[in-house]
Order: structure tokens, then C-alpha cells, then sequence
């Protein structure tokens, strides 16, 4: 793509092919015509790290120059099967976060999305190929991380998702739809991976034998929070379902959390694995994707520090069992992430984007790494958490 270049009405703004049905460059014209931005607009780009959506910078002329000023993102409906049900989550929860942002006296177009409607009014924009497109502002002076970068981040994002479940917790959840059914239904997760598993389509289960036992090896634990969720023990909440530290912004001044992102997977859950998965992601010292393993470990003083900021903001409202539950939460959901690459990788990597062909089973390493060292340090895991419910 050139990303200097104007673009004129019904030209063609850049031809680039994505592992994930390659975008058309028609597809991203349509539908920066249909959000209105057609012959305005100055360039766009790919952006962000997702494993499932497009996203992409939209750019418009002001008088000092070029200013980032959209978000398109194609959603993948090869994952989220009802588009229309997404956006409506997506509008509620907005539209009822401002309310409450509103009157906490904070900035509603900053500490949440604005969701762009298209010029016919509608939530979503359909592409030539059944393609859903949608559009939010972007939120200026903001700043994302994949990795944190200094401690003290680590805190603001606890805090902010807790402060996030807080704000939501008399959200009508009953209105939500569930837009993919058995997300981190985890016991339903690993019966996927053996049906994986037995069928091996690629014959790839020969080169990630032990990857594959150590997956076997723990179906016990998949049971442990479905089991005490099922039982009433655990209670739904509204919850977020994919905190990963690059799904929220920082404000670009103060350093401080601001805004959450990535809605797509708003849905009852637990309280739990929305901890345990900025966990998974953010107490990491390596990336994702990291190959050599010996850079990969699970930090447990990045741990302390989005315990303390997570249950600064939910200490009130979460229930001793729920608390209990967090470090569960950690360890299921990293296992679970990791049980998820395996089973993409074994299926032929149908469902994340990768970049190479072992790319899910890297990952999956990865998070095998993690799931390892929490094991080992989960009494001490525990005894944190006890410590910032105390305080
Ligand atoms: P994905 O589902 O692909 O992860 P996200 O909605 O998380 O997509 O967006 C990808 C990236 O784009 C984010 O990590 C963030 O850097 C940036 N981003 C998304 N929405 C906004 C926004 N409204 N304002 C500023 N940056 C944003
Ligand atoms: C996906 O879209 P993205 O990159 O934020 C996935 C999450 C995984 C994550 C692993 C809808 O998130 O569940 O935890 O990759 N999202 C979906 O990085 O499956
Ligand atoms: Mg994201």
C-alpha cells in the first residue's frame, strides 16, 4: 500500500492479499463510501495486531496535515457467525457506558468507542462478498501496547478492566447476545482439541506429541471453573472476554488507562477469565508468538501488580468465591488459549491468522511455558491475591 497517496473517488486504494480471505481493495473502497469517507478521506492502512478482524487507519486532510481519524475494521464472519448481534452488543454496552462515564464526570468520547453508523443508518456495512464492515472514531492521544513497557502499565490495566466489570455490573446482561456460543467454555474447548485430535486432518499431530500430552494431561483442569459455574458457586457476569493489554488504550499524557477496547466478545462470563486472561497475555516476559522459549516466562511481579489494580476497583463487588477464583482463571485461560493454537494448528489453521505455518504451534508453546511456571508458583499465585483482598 502507499500510504501517502490521495485517494480519488473509485480509485483503487491499495490490492494486498491477507491469509484470511484477502481483502478486496473494492470491498474497502465500498465501504469507505458507505461510512461516508469515500472522496474525503486522505489514506488508509492496515493497523493493529489482531488475530481475527482487519483493521485499518482511516486518514483525513485537516489543515496541518493528515490526522488519524477512523477505525475500519472488516469483522471476520467466519468467527462471529451473527454480525448484526455483535453490533448490537457493541451499541448497548456504549451507549450505556457513556451514561455511567457521564456521570463518574469522565469523557464519554474518550473512556469509551463511538460507534460510527453508515450514511443509511445502519450499524454495519455489508461488502459485495457478505462481508461486514464497521467504523468507531479514533480516539486521539491514545497510546497501545503489545507488550508491557513499564511495570506501572500493568496496573492501570487491571485497574481499568476491574473498574470496566464495575461499570457494567447492572448492565441488563439477559440483553446480550452470546456471539460465540461456549467461548471460554473450557471443558467444551478441550473435547474440540480431541476431536482434533482423532481426526488430525493434516497429520500434524506427529510433530507436537508433547504439546498434545500436555493438553491430555490436564483435562481435570479445564473442569475446575465451568464445574463451580455450573454449580451456582460462580456467578455471570457481563464480561469483557478478550483483555488482552492490547485491547486497551493508555492515555497518551497521563500514562493512565483509558479507554477499553474490542467488544466483539462482550457476553456473560466469568470474572475470572477475564483476569486470567490479561494474565496470560500481559504477565508474560516474551510475546505470543516468541520462538525461543527461553525468553518466555510468566512474571509473577507483573501478576502482583494487576492484582492490586484489578481488585483496587473490584474488591467491593466481587463475591469471596469469585476472588478465590482468579488465579484458577490464569491458569485456565492460558491453558485454554494454548489448547486453542493447538487445535488451529491440528485443523490447519482455519481459524487464526498466521504468518508462517507453525505459527499456532509456536504459540501454543508459549503458552504452555506459562501455564508451566504458574503451576509452580500457584500457592504463591493465591497468597497474592489474598494479600490486595486484605488491604
Ligand atoms: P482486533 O479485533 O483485530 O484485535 P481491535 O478492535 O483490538 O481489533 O483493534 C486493533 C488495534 O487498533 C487496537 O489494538 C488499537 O491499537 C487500535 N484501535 C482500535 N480501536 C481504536 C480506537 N477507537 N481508537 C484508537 N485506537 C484503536
Ligand atoms: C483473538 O482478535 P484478537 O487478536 O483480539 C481471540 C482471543 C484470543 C486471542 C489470542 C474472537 O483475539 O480469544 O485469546 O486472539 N479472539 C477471538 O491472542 O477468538
Ligand atoms: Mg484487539
Amino acid at each position: 500500500i502507499d500510504s501517502k497517496r490521495k485517494v480519488e473517488a473509485g480509485e483503487v486504494v491499495f490490492s494486498t492479499r491477507r491469509k484470511i480471505d484477502g481483502v478486496s481493495s473494492r470491498d474497502l473502497e465500498d465501504a469507505l463510501y458507505a461510512f461516508g469517507f469515500g472522496l474525503q478521506c486522505s489514506y488508509v492502512k492496515p493497523f493493529g495486531e489482531g488475530h481475527i478482524n482487519e483493521t485499518y487507519a482511516v486518514y483525513m486532510p485537516t489543515e496541518d496535515g493528515d490526522e488519524f481519524a477512523y477505525i475500519l475494521q472488516r469483522v471476520n464472519n467466519n468467527v462471529f457467525k451473527d454480525p448484526a448481534g455483535v453490533m448490537e452488543n457493541i451499541f448497548g454496552v456504549t451507549e450505556y457506558l457513556r451514561n455511567v462515564i457521564r456521570e463518574e464526570g469522565g469523557d464519554p468520547d474518550r473512556e469509551t468507542l463511538s460507534c460510527i453508523k453508515t450514511k443509511t443508518g445502519c450499524t454495519y456495512f455489508e461488502d459485495s462478498e457478505g462481508q461486514p464492515w464497521r467504523c468507531y472514531n479514533y480516539i486521539p492521544n491514545s497510546v497501545c501496547y503489545q507488550l508491557v513497557e513499564e511495570p506501572e502499565q500493568f496496573y492501570q490495566s487491571g485497574n481499568s478492566f476491574g473498574h470496566f466489570l464495575k461499570q457494567l455490573g447492572n448492565y441488563p446482561a439477559s440483553s446480550l447476545k452470546e456471539t460465540i456460543p461456549d467461548f471460554h467454555n473450557t471443558v467444551k474447548r478441550f473435547g474440540n482439541f480431541q476431536r482434533a485430535l482423532h481426526r488430525d486432518i493434516k497429520n500434524r499431530a506427529v510433530t507436537c506429541r508433547g504439546e498434545i500430552s500436555f493438553v491430555l494431561e490436564r483435562e481435570q483442569d479445564c473442569g475446575v471453573l465451568v464445574q463451580q459455574q455450573e454449580e451456582g458457586i460462580l456467578p455471570l457476569r457481563v464480561t469483557h472476554n478478550d483483555t488482552k493489554l492490547n485491547n486497551i488504550l493508555f492515555d497518551a499524557d497521563t500514562g493512565k488507562g483509558l479507554c477499553i477496547i474490542d467488544l466483539d466478545t462482550i457476553m456473560p462470563g466469568l470474572a475470572a477469565n477475564d483476569f486470567g486472561d490479561s494474565i496470560r497475555f500481559g504477565a508474560a516476559t516474551a510475546e505470543e508468538d516468541e520462538q525461543n522459549l527461553d525468553l518466555v516466562h510468566f512474571d509473577i511481579s507483573l501478576y502482583e501488580l494487576y492484582v492490586k489494580g484489578y481488585l483496587e476497583a473490584t474488591k467491593d463487588v466481587l463475591t469471596p468465591e469469585e476472588v478465590e477464583s482468579l488465579p484458577w482463571g490464569a491458569r485456565l485461560m492460558t491453558l485454554e488459549c494454548g489448547m486453542r493454537f493447538l487445535t488451529d494448528y491440528l485443523e490447519g489453521d482455519t481459524y487464526f491468522k498466521t504468518a508462517y505455518p507453525e505459527h499456532n504451534l509456536v504459540r501454543a508453546r508459549t503458552q504452555f511455558r506459562l501455564v508451566d511456571e504458574m503451576e509452580q508458583q500457584f500457592d504463591r499465585m493465591k497468597e497474592i491475591v489474598k494479600k490486595y483482598c486484605q488491604n
